[in-house]
């Protein structure tokens, strides 16, 4: 990470209660398995494995109204956060590998409070000087009152907002460390097209900035980026934080992952993205969620493991022509 000889801190978040589908909590080990570290390292992208956050199963977490494991989640979130801190504070850029996308409340109110640190804001519930960029096929930014599923890692980004702070109900057990830190004009989407109703109202309401697949489309996912970042990063001096789902690419590439959705973004849209990103020099954190390796055969497997590495090395700086990947053609085909 050359512009301010940062190094990228891998950990993984053991999540897997934001959501059905416990084989999520395998997607950090997977990744590693596939040759994530290998491959930095042969590109010459300094990192340091920070090892996993465990999440403790907490025995007793009843839901709270719909909202599944609420205890279970903010605790892991809150183990999240603090690493997130720990790795800032040893000047790294945590890339935090997945596990469901409720460890996002984790990891950007980590960064949030990181960033309140470094400029010496006490007041922890002041906004931080902080831009996220989800990409995603979903916007995650359901409430615990308007969840249809009850499962957590669809409504991070409500957490997040300081606009929905008057939505989220304060007693939700486990919670109680948790407070927003972004304001609606900071955070921008691309790859949206499995969105819930009451999502698509409230993000219009906030007029939130997102690029659904049909901006792609029409105006290249290079525009989708360059207008994103122009949105919630005027003038390149925030901090960004990267929030990759790996659901935003299409099931044809990333099949192993717990909800996926057709018409997605290619590989090679993906890959524009982080590159773009990169280019900023503003990456400060970055997630890579979602990767389930219990889900599809051998062969979907391996390419959404290759499509996980693809994506955090063009992030960290891996031109393309750098190092192929290794995905094995032959491994059992459908
Ligand atoms: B992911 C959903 F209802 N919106 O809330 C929900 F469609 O982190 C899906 O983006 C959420 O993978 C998907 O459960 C969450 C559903
Ligand atoms: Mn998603
Ligand atoms: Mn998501
Ligand atoms: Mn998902």
């Amino acid at each position: 990470l050359s512009p301010n000889t940062k190094i990228a801190g891998v950990f993984g978040a053991l999540m897997n209660r934001g959501q059905g589908k416990e084989g999520v909590r395998d997607g950090p080990n997977a990744i590693r398995e596939a040759g994530l570290l290998t491959l930095l390292k042969d590109c010459g992208i300094s990192f340091r494995d920070y090892g996993d956050v465990e999440i403790q199963a907490i025995a007793s977490d009843d839901p709270w109204k719909k909202v599944k494991y609420s205890r279970t989640v903010a605790g892991g979130c809150k183990q999240i956060a603090d690493k997130v801190q720990t790795i800032i504070r040893e000047n790294g850029v945590p890339i935090m590998l997945g596990g469901d996308h409720a460890s996002a409340i984790g990891s950007i109110s980590g960064h949030g409070l990181s960033q309140l640190e470094i400029h010496g804001i006490k007041d922890p519930a002041a906004t931080a000087p902080l831009a996220v960029l989800w990409i995603d096929a979903h916007a995650d930014i359901n409430t615990p009152l308007t969840t249809a599923t009850g499962n957590l890692h669809g409504c991070p980004v409500s957490f997040l907002l300081k606009e929905m702070s008057p939505y989220i109900p304060r007693d939700i057990p486990g919670f109680e460390w948790q407070q927003p830190c972004l304001t609606a004009d900071r955070i921008a989407y691309i790859g949206l097209r499995a969105l819930d109703p009451d999502e698509l109202f409230v993000m219009d309401k906030l007029k939130i900035k997102y690029f659904p697949m049909q901006d792609v489309d029409k105006l290249g996912v290079q525009k989708c980026v360059e207008l994103a970042l122009q949105h919630i990063n005027p003038n390149n001096d925030l901090p960004l934080h990267l929030s990759f789902d790996i659901d935003a690419l299409d099931p044809s590439v990333a099949f192993s992952t717990g909800t996926p959705a057709m018409g997605g973004l290619t590989l090679r849209e993906g890959l524009q993205i982080v590159e773009y990103v990169r280019s900023t020099g503003q990456l400060s954190a970055m997630d890579l969620v979602e990767v389930n390796p219990t889900l599809g055969n051998g062969y979907q497997r391996a390419k959404t493991m290759e499509a996980a590495c693809a994506i955090i090395a063009g992030a960290l700086g891996k031109p393309r022509q750098a190092i192929p990947y290794k995905l094995d053609f032959d491994l059992p085909r459908p």
